[in-house]
């Protein structure tokens, strides 16, 4: 069955990899399943159409011949419990992956994307500096947490699998901030999860995406 998903055209993360298709991607290389790709441009994301496939009128969106699915998470877990590779079969190891599939969305995105949010939103704001702190202090506080639970392991629980896919790709999105870095040991593991051969395929397909899609900039 072909599957395609929806992901943005002219991506603002200009080929970094860091809007939600690419844990999407990284699923289905990993699982070794082919795809295609809809790039959808901002400004269509709100139509009547999108929004009978996606409510929010977000990216992305999972298409596999009836099956309609939106929620990254949702989607990677769908990938994950259909094909071998990124759930372990041992029910209680399979249920720990899951589990941290949502502390990856549910517990530490949240802080990543309010201090992403203020930094587009609150710049001009004479308050901006004290907002930041607070933020940089939620973000940190969460990573120290997971950073001591994490340790020297490799990944969360034995194997990778679904559980780090989407912790890695959630603490991505730190990328710039220096705050990773803070902590070696997650720096270490975000960067093995880079290295995965699958998440490269993943990283250089949503490139090709953005640069196929990107307007030149103007005269
Ligand atoms: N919970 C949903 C999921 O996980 O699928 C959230 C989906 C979502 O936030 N989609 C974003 C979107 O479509 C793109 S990924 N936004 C358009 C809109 O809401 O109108 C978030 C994102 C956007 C940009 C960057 N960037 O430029 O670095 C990174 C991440």
């Amino acid at each position: 069955m072909s599957i395609a998903i929806t992901v943005f055209a002219n991506s603002p993360d200009c080929g970094r990899g860091l809007a939600r298709d690419m844990p999407v991607r990284w699923a289905l290389e990993e699982a070794g399943v082919g795809y295609a790709v809809r790039p959808v441009l901002i400004s269509d994301l709100k139509t009547p159409e999108r929004r009978a496939r996606q409510p929010f009128g977000q990216i992305p969106v999972y298409e596999a011949g009836d099956l309609v699915l939106f929620e990254s998470a949702a989607i990677v877990l769908h990938i994950a419990a259909s094909r071998k590779g990124l759930l372990p079969h041992d029910e209680n190891a399979r249920a720990r992956a899951v589990m941290w599939m949502f502390a990856a969305v549910s517990t530490i995105e949240p802080a990543i994307v309010e201090r992403e949010a203020a930094q587009y939103l609150d710049r001009s704001e004479p308050w901006f500096d004290r907002r930041v702190q607070r933020l940089n202090g939620a973000v940190r506080s969460k990573l120290r947490d997971f950073s001591a639970r994490l340790g020297g392991a490799d990944w969360l629980d034995g194997a990778f699998s679904a559980g780090d896919l989407m912790m890695v790709s959630v603490l991505r999105r730190l990328e710039g901030s220096g705050l990773l870095e803070e902590s070696q040991n997650l720096a270490a593991y975000v960067a093995r999860g880079e290295a995965r051969p699958a998440f490269r395929r993943a990283f250089d397909a949503q490139l090709k995406t953005f640069r196929e899609t990107s307007q030149p900039a103007g005269d």
